[in-house]
């Protein structure tokens, strides 16, 4: 793997040692900072300058070799959710990712290219710019010789205020799977509040989905594209006590907008196709 520190920008992206000794990569704009983990390409920290974090990270996560990073957003890939005999939601998370390439623009913003090296016959890149907005960029190519199938999600943890505060718009009338309730449904809240344990698939949505948080005086803007599903999910009371990585009352300052392609709207590409799944991410001022 070739040495990150050549990509260096001086007093703009910076390598350093991480928690657990993890190469972690620090960046600086104008408008905001970010902080990378080579360690599944894991965004731990976003924030615009003078706002609280936009991105939770649990106090209680580990950082060490073959263990997922609790916040921030985890790049789920190949597969989400649990899969007999492999790690939950896919390799990709705690696979070293490789740094390729690092530009910045006159304006300031910073762009990172990395790989995630053996990904079979799946070529994936992932391509994040931090500027006054954090957009990732998903890049999934098929170098086989057959027709191959993924599900992938940009699993993105967002601080919040607290949890009684916020109400999510943007998923009204949306069919959604209750892993719950193991049933489907369609949303009817104009506004989503979550009282208690929330873990829904939101199906065949490209929809852009605000947090509304009051607390912080913002809104949390998750527009993406090359995504069908939205998943949202809070731990709530008692799961977060069975998480060993997540602090029992970590639910009240966190919710999951997820951004994917999950079960039905998995993704199968013909051999040499790519598909890019995009989330940009944004803090705006309360309307
Ligand atoms: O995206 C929601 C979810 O699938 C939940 O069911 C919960 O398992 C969460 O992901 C976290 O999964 P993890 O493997 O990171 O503990």
């Amino acid at each position: 793997m070739s040495d990150p520190k050549q990509h260096e920008i001086a007093g703009h992206l910076t390598v350093a040692a991480g928690n657990g000794g993890l190469t972690k990569l620090l960046i600086e704009t104008p408008w905001s900072t970010a902080e990378i983990h080579l360690h599944g390409a894991h965004v731990t920290d976003f924030r615009k300058t003078g706002e609280p974090p936009l991105l939770f990270i649990s106090a209680a996560s580990e950082f060490a070799p073959g263990k997922a990073i609790r916040g921030g957003v985890p790049v789920i890939f190949p597969w989400f959710g649990p899969r007999e005999g492999f790690p939950a939601h896919g390799f990709a998370r705690t696979a070293e990712w490789h740094l390729t390439r690092a530009s910045r623009t006159r304006e300031g913003a910073v762009t990172l290219h990395l790989s995630l090296p053996d990904a079979g016959d799946f070529e994936v890149g992932y391509r994040i710019v931090v500027a006054e907005t954090l957009t990732l960029s998903l890049i999934v190519t098929n170098r086989g010789s057959a027709a191959a199938v993924f599900e992938t999600c940009l699993h993105t943890y967002f601080q919040i205020s607290a949890i009684d505060a916020v109400s999510l718009n943007g998923l009204t009338g949306t069919r959604y799977f209750d892993k719950l309730l193991d049933a489907e449904a369609v949303e009817t809240a104009p506004a989503l509040k979550i009282g208690s344990e929330v873990d829904r698939v939101y199906q065949d949505t490209a929809a852009t989905v605000e947090i509304v948080d009051p607390g912080f005086q913002r809104r949390i803007r998750v527009a993406k594209s090359g995504s069908a599903s939205t998943v949202v999910w809070n731990p709530w009371i008692d799961k977060s006590k069975r998480m060993a990585d997540f602090g029992d009352e970590e639910y009240r300052q966190m919710v999951c907008v997820e951004s994917g392609n999950i079960a039905g709207h998995a993704v199968t590409l013909a051999p040499a196709q790519r598909a890019v799944l995009q989330a940009e991410l944004s803090s705006l001022a309360l309307d």
